[in-house]
C-alpha cells in the first residue's frame, strides 16, 4: 500500500424525507443511474447500495426510502431499511429540500434526534435543490438555524439535479472516511442483481404513468431472469396491485397502457443491462399486500 496516499473505504447512508432528492444525489455522485426518481414522494422503498470509488477513496452510499410516519405494514419495513442504514454507516449525509426546509427537517423529532446523535457518527446536512433558490446564499439563514441543533459536522448547499457542487461536497466529505481497503472492485457500482434493478426501473415508469394511488399500490416482483449468450435476455415480471379495479387501470382499454409500461420498462432495462431484452409482464392482484406480512415478506420487505 501507498503510505503517503493510503485507501481509504466507508459507508455512508443518505437518509431524509421523501422527495428531498436522494436517489437523485446518489446517481450524481456515482455518475450512473442507479436508483429510481420521481417527482412523487415514496418513491424509493428499500436501501439501495452504490459504490462510489475516485482514486484511493471508495465510498459505498446507501439510498434509503424517505423517512415517514408509517401508515401502512410496508412503512414500517421502511423505516426499519433507515435505521439499518444509520447502523451500518460511517457517517450519515442528512438531504433537506432547501426549497421546503421546514417540511424537510419534520422528521428531526426528538426520537430520531437521540438515534443520530446517539450513533456517534458524523453527520452531514445538506441542502439539496439549490438550483430552485432564487439565490444560493439564501440557505445561509437555514444554515444557522440548523447548526443550533448541534448535531451537524458539515453543512454542503448543492444540486444533485444539475450536479453542481457536488465534486466540492465530495472532497470534504472525503477526508471522513476512515482508513481501509477496498472492499470492492473499484469498477464495480453495486452488490444488487439485476434483477432488483429491473424490478425498480418498472415501479419507475410505474410511478411515472400513473397517478394517485396506483404507484403506492404497486409492486413488482421478477419471475423468470434468463440471461443468454445470444439473443434476448428473457424477463418475466410481475405487477402486483392492491384490487382488480387497480388491475384494470394497469391494463387500461384494448390492453393500450400495459403496452405502453412495457416498451418503456424494456427501453429503460435495455439500457440499463446493455442488452437486448424479451420483457413479459403480467398485472396480478394481492389484496391488500401493503398491510399484510405474509405478503411483504413474499415481496422481500
Ligand atoms: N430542482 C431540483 N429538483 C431536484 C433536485 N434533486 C432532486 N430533484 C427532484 O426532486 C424529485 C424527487 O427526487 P428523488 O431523487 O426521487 O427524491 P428522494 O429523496 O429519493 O425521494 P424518495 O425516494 O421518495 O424518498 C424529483 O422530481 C427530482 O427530479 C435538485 O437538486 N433540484
Ligand atoms: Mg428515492
Amino acid at each position: 500500500m501507498n503510505k503517503e496516499n493510503p485507501k481509504q473505504c466507508g459507508a455512508i447512508a443518505i437518509i431524509g424525507k421523501p422527495n428531498t432528492g436522494k436517489s437523485t444525489l446518489m446517481n450524481a455522485i456515482l455518475g450512473a443511474k442507479l436508483s429510481i426518481v420521481s417527482p412523487k414522494p415514496q418513491t424509493t422503498r428499500k436501501n439501495v447500495l452504490g459504490i462510489y470509488t475516485e482514486n484511493n477513496v471508495q465510498i459505498v452510499f446507501l439510498d434509503t426510502p424517505g423517512v415517514l410516519k408509517p401508515r401502512y405494514e410496508l412503512h414500517k419495513s421502511m423505516m426499519g431499511y433507515v435505521k439499518n442504514s444509520v447502523a451500518e454507516s460511517d457517517a450519515i449525509m442528512v438531504l433537506i429540500d432547501a426549497t421546503n426546509a421546514k417540511k424537510s427537517s419534520e422528521f428531526l423529532t426528538p426520537e430520531f434526534m437521540e438515534l443520530l446523535k446517539g450513533c456517534g457518527l458524523p453527520i452531514f446536512c445538506v441542502f439539496n435543490k439549490v438550483d430552485a433558490l432564487k439565490n444560493r446564499r439564501d440557505v445561509l439563514p437555514l444554515i444557522i438555524s440548523y447548526q443550533e441543533m448541534g448535531i451537524f459536522k458539515e453543512f454542503f448547499a448543492i444540486s444533485a439535479l444539475e450536479n453542481k457542487y457536488v465534486d466540492d461536497m465530495m472532497k470534504t466529505i472525503a477526508t471522513y472516511i476512515p482508513e481501509g481497503d477496498f472492499l470492492h472492485d473499484a469498477e464495480d457500482l453495486s452488490t444488487l442483481p439485476q434483477r432488483f434493478f429491473v424490478s425498480e426501473i418498472i415501479r419507475e415508469v410505474i410511478f411515472h404513468e400513473f397517478e394517485q394511488e396506483i404507484p403506492y399500490s404497486a409492486e413488482v416482483l421478477i419471475q423468470e431472469f434468463k440471461e443468454r449468450e445470444h439473443g434476448k435476455w428473457y424477463i418475466a415480471a410481475d405487477i402486483i396491485v392492491e384490487r382488480d379495479t387497480q388491475k384494470a387501470i394497469i391494463i387500461g382499454k384494448k390492453g393500450e397502457k400495459i403496452k405502453t409500461v412495457g416498451q418503456k420498462a424494456r427501453e429503460a432495462a435495455e439500457e440499463h443491462l446493455g442488452m437486448p431484452v424479451f420483457l413479459e409482464i403480467f398485472v396480478k392482484v394481492r389484496n391488500d399486500w401493503r398491510d399484510s406480512k405474509s405478503h411483504l415478506a413474499g415481496l422481500g420487505y
